[in-house]
């Protein structure tokens, strides 16, 4: 891709909704497929329906996609910033018994450094499933629940950038 004459090129057919950016150096397209949302240059999928965190996982990946891995404070902000606080949606994070330690579906490292759990989570040790959501007084935050439990949940992908 190197200009706007090849915008759409192979994509013909698809309705594709963008966000542009504007910078001193130029603008550009994020463009994700009709239902997803995108941010910088990722598409976010928000599902109405309510499964189990294995079918959560298996509807994203039917989709080209996996359950949302969050790895920056912009990209919780963003999510918080479209998400329904009376719902909690499913993460594609899990509590490994092998390693004792939690782990984001797409091999990204559990950076302790960029963790949204709400305080005291994670607690019971027999909740091996990350969710997001909302408190009143708290805000949005991380809490481990059990992974047979249905909640809405948070699909991601790349998108076309242009
Ligand atoms: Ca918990």
């Amino acid at each position: 891709m190197c200009g706007p004459e090849h915008i759409g090129e192979g994509l013909e057919g698809l309705t594709l909704h963008c966000d542009l950016s504007v910078f001193s150096t130029g603008r550009s397209w994020d463009c994700c497929s009709r239902g997803w949302r995108p941010f910088q240059s990722r598409c976010y999928f928000i599902s109405a329906d309510k499964m189990s965190w294995d079918q959560s996982q298996q509807n994203c990946h039917q989709m080209g996609a996996h359950l949302v891995v969050i790895s920056s404070d912009t990209e919780q902000k963003f999510l918080e910033s479209i998400l329904d606080n009376k719902a909690a949606y499913f993460l594609g994070l899990t509590y490994l018994e092998v390693s004792k330690d939690w782990r984001w579906v797409d091999q990204t490292p559990y950076n302790k450094s960029v963790l949204f759990w709400h305080a005291g989570e994670p607690n019971y040790k027999w909740e091996h499933c990350g969710s997001l959501h909302w408190i009143r007084n708290k805000g949005w935050g991380w809490n481990n629940i059990l992974c047979d439990i249905k909640q809405n949940r948070i699909c991601e992908m790349a998108g076309s950038h242009f």
